[in-house]
């Protein structure tokens, strides 16, 4: 579809869905109403900026199935997400949304190079996560033989992936390097697999380790992006032949960026803001400008032309580190790390302020490689201060600990903050 087709297929999509939403959910009705707008004042696209926003607390608020547009004979399944605190957030899905929902992630898969015929490792949990169900059915509608691993076991990942001979491989990039790091630890060589393609996602990942998952198991790894609230994996996905961020589904979703500071404010393509979507097709839970808190920037399509691209996503808005002023985001400390030989992906960041002081200070706890010598490490440590102070601007300390050391999951990469002296 060219971008003309697919802009004037989300107009007729956005009328639609908000007449949709307004009709069937109390909130969006009440949120309208609030805000003094109704579904026909959306007469073009960028009319979408004067309809509110729904965030997190909306859905929890609406716990556990007050947004559902559609009675519960006709929600087919529900996914959870589990939250830090409080109460999980909950979506629903109509068998039709299923069908469209596994459509989609088919489509991430075939652009990230998974063909049918296939055999796909899925080593995304199952369960409320919407990572392993929502992979599996778009591998099985692409016509792939499905291997439901989930995630952990890693010892049993590894015998399967040596059984089993998978071509394609989804899961977490943090898991496959610590799929990656638990072979060679055994003396297996993780090129030596059957592997070809990897499909990796529910966190940011950098370059860098694109870069390193690639070298390690001799694969092509691209990029999948989603969020549960807004349907789960598959949202967005990234194209093998290009490798250059993946590109957002728009016949099914309408993307925005807002300025972070102002969110009456939309930025165009190519600035870094706050992505927010609105579902054009979704019927048990439509979902108008969700605020994912999510920063990048819209591009323009490349390897599928009508659909914009993401950027990578740099940050959370509720992530963002100040630091003396200076916004930071982690994965600004990512990037620099893996250019430095010694040191690995693992680190945790922990901002303090200390008694008696006015200003916060950064700890970066970070792993080094191993088989690097106490002297190496010393070293590696210097320059990711030295590289911190001349990137970003910020002094901080490092802490080199032991390889291992620092706490891993199968699933996200935690980092933790430490704020409890925070003012
Ligand atoms: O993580 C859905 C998913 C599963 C996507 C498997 C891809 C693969 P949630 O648990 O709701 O859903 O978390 C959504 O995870 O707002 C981002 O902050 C982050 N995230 C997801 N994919 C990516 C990605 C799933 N490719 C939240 N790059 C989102 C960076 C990602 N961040």
């Amino acid at each position: 579809m060219s971008r003309d087709q697919i802009e004037s297929l989300q107009l007729t999509r956005l009328q639609e869905t908000l007449a949709y939403a307004y009709e069937r959910v109390p909130l969006y009705q009440r949120k309208f109403d609030e805000a003094g707008v109704r579904p026909e004042d959306l007469k073009q696209v960028g009319d979408l900026a004067r309809f509110p926003f729904t965030t997190k607390e909306d859905l929890r608020a609406e716990y556990p199935f007050g947004m559902f547009a559609v009675p519960m004979s006709e929600v087919a399944r529900v996914h959870a997400s589990s939250g830090t605190t409080g109460r999980p957030t909950v979506v629903g899905y109509t068998k039709e949304d299923l069908d469209t929902w596994a459509t989609l992630v088919a489509r991430c898969l075939r652009a990230s190079g998974v063909r049918p015929g296939m055999k796909v490792h899925n080593a995304y949990g199952y369960g409320l996560f919407t990572g392993g169900l929502g992979a599996h059915g778009g591998a099985e509608k692409l016509g792939c033989t499905v291997i439901p691993m989930s995630g952990g076991q890693t010892e049993k990942q590894i015998q399967l992936i040596e059984d089993f001979a998978p071509d394609a491989i989804l899961c977490t990039p943090t898991y496959l390097l610590t799929i990656g790091d638990a072979m060679l630890h055994r003396g297996l060589d993780p090129r030596a697999t059957s592997l070809k393609y990897a499909v990796l996602g529910a966190e940011p990942w950098t370059q860098e380790m694109r870069h390193e998952l690639e070298e390690m198991f001799g694969i092509k790894a691209c990029d999948i992006y989603g969020l549960s609230e807004v349907m789960g994996p598959g949202v967005a996905g990234e194209a093998v032949e290009t490798q250059d961020g993946s590109h957002i589904w728009e016949d099914h979703f309408r993307p925005e960026i807002l300025d972070p500071f102002d969110l009456s404010r939309t930025l165009g393509d190519g600035e870094q803001g706050e992505l927010v979507f609105t579902s054009l097709t979704k019927k048990a839970l439509p979902i108008i400008r969700y605020r994912t808190k999510d920063l990048t920037a819209l591009l323009p399509g490349t390897a599928r032309p009508g659909h914009r691209r993401m950027g990578r996503i740099s940050g959370r808005t509720d992530d963002m580190i100040i630091l003396r002023g200076v916004n930071l985001f982690p994965s600004q400390i990512e990037e620099i790390a893996l250019r430095i030989p010694e040191l690995s992906p693992h680190f945790q960041l922990e901002l303090t302020r200390p008694a008696g002081r006015r200003m916060d200070e950064l700890t970066v706890k970070i792993e080094p490689r191993e088989g690097t010598t106490p002297e190496q490490r010393r070293h590696a440590g210097a320059t990711l201060k030295q590289q911190i102070k001349i990137h970003i601007g910020s002094s901080c300390h490092i802490d080199v600990v032991e390889p291992g050391a620092l706490e891993r999951s199968s699933g996200k990469l935690r980092r933790i903050y430490d704020r409890r002296n925070e003012a």
